[in-house]
């Protein structure tokens, strides 16, 4: 590999955004003299008389849970957008303006207050998957919505208010601004080869090998090569598929699967359990068709040394773009090297 990829600063494009991120792979070998202890491991009961996500349990604005066994979704007492009102826009000026319709769900993974998604069993996050995809469908289906956002917002350092296993759903009319930048992107490269962006660069790391962190029949987990967040991952198809409806039964299960192994690795890195922000960026809903997009799951996650070193986006990063010490292939080794064991087992 090129010695400037190595050991001087450089700057990495992301072919999915557009946009430059600055890498320093000589500020490694500085000292480290900060915190690197380890946390605790929490330990959660399975079902939390107090938690408004354990099935049975009274929400905050009143609503019963059902005794559910699986998973379990609802629409989001609070959600950011609701499907009331117009479509109106404003505009005066230079000051522009538009309604947004839609709806918010939260996901529930599991009855079991202490499990998280590595924890889980491959079935029960095949259960997921199958949600996800229930959800997408259905809610892309209805009229006004657009675009599908799934996520997972874990641990309280990612600003998740509930330790229940649980994910969120944001569906709303207008196609946000991440997704808008990897369809444009997509859109572009699609039009110009005729195939798929994602697809190509998968097939250019399966190649490389230095980036790849997970394999599975179906699905590869790799550091993308201008990753962010110091661990940043993404899951990818092998298949040129738009959307998660596109998965096989086997299919599922094998999303499934790597999510558990990539989650476990996450874990094991500092021997906590790993908060992230992860999400799956898929075909827009609005009835058109989307030869170019090839869907993705990308996690976020903040630490940077230890359970309790988090890399913050602040100074040159909101002023300037992101920048990052530990280089993409760092990474990627660090996870790969890791055992595939959940440390609590052991
Ligand atoms: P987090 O994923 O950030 O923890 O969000 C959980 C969501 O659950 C949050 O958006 C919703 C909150 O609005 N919620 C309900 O819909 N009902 C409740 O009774 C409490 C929380």
């Amino acid at each position: 590999m090129s010695k400037m990829l190595t050991e001087q600063p450089h700057r990495r494009y992301n072919i999915l955004t557009g946009e430059w991120i600055l890498v320093s792979p000589h500020r490694t070998k500085r000292p480290w003299q900060g915190k690197t202890e380890k946390q605790a491991t929490e330990q959660r009961p399975k079902y939390d008389p107090n938690c408004y996500l354990c099935p049975s349990n009274t929400r905050a604005n009143g609503e019963v849970n059902p005794n559910y066994q699986s998973t379990f979704s609802f629409v989001n007492d609070f959600g950011a957008i609701v499907m009331d009102g117009e479509e109106e826009s404003y505009s005066e000026g230079l000051l522009k303006a538009a309604s947004e319709l839609g709806i918010c769900k939260v996901i529930c993974f599991s009855p079991d207050h202490s499990l998280t998604l590595p924890l889980m069993e491959v079935d029960a996050i095949t259960e997921v998957v199958k949600l996800w995809k229930k959800e997408y469908a259905e809610l892309g289906a209805l009229e006004h919505i657009n675009h599908v956002q799934i996520f997972e917002n874990k641990g309280e350092i990612m600003g998740c208010s509930n330790p229940h296993p649980h994910g969120q759903i944001w569906a709303q009319s207008s196609i946000p601004e991440e997704p808008r930048k990897k369809l444009a992107t997509q859109s572009a490269y699609f039009k110009e080869k005729g195939s798929s962006l994602v697809g190509d660069y998968l097939n250019q790391e399966l190649a490389a090998k230095e980036r790849i962190v997970l394999e599975n029949a179906d699905f590869v987990a790799l550091v993308p090569f201008w990753a962010t967040w110091p661990y940043e991952t993404m899951i990818v198809p092998r298949k040129h598929y738009a959307h998660i409806g596109l998965l096989s039964d086997a299919e599922e299960r094998s999303f499934a699967s790597i999510i558990k192994e990539l989650t476990i690795k996450f874990d094991n890195l500092f021997e906590v359990s790993f908060p992230y922000s992860a999400g799956i960026h898929q075909a827009p809903t609005d009835g058109r068709e989307y030869p170019e997009w090839h869907f993705h799951m990308s996690f976020y996650p903040p630490l940077l040394r230890s359970a309790t070193v988090k890399k913050f986006m602040v100074g040159y990063e909101m002023f300037g773009n992101p920048q990052r010490d530990i280089t993409a292939e760092m990474a990627a080794k660090s996870l790969r090297e890791l055992p595939n064991m959940h440390y609590s087992k052991n």
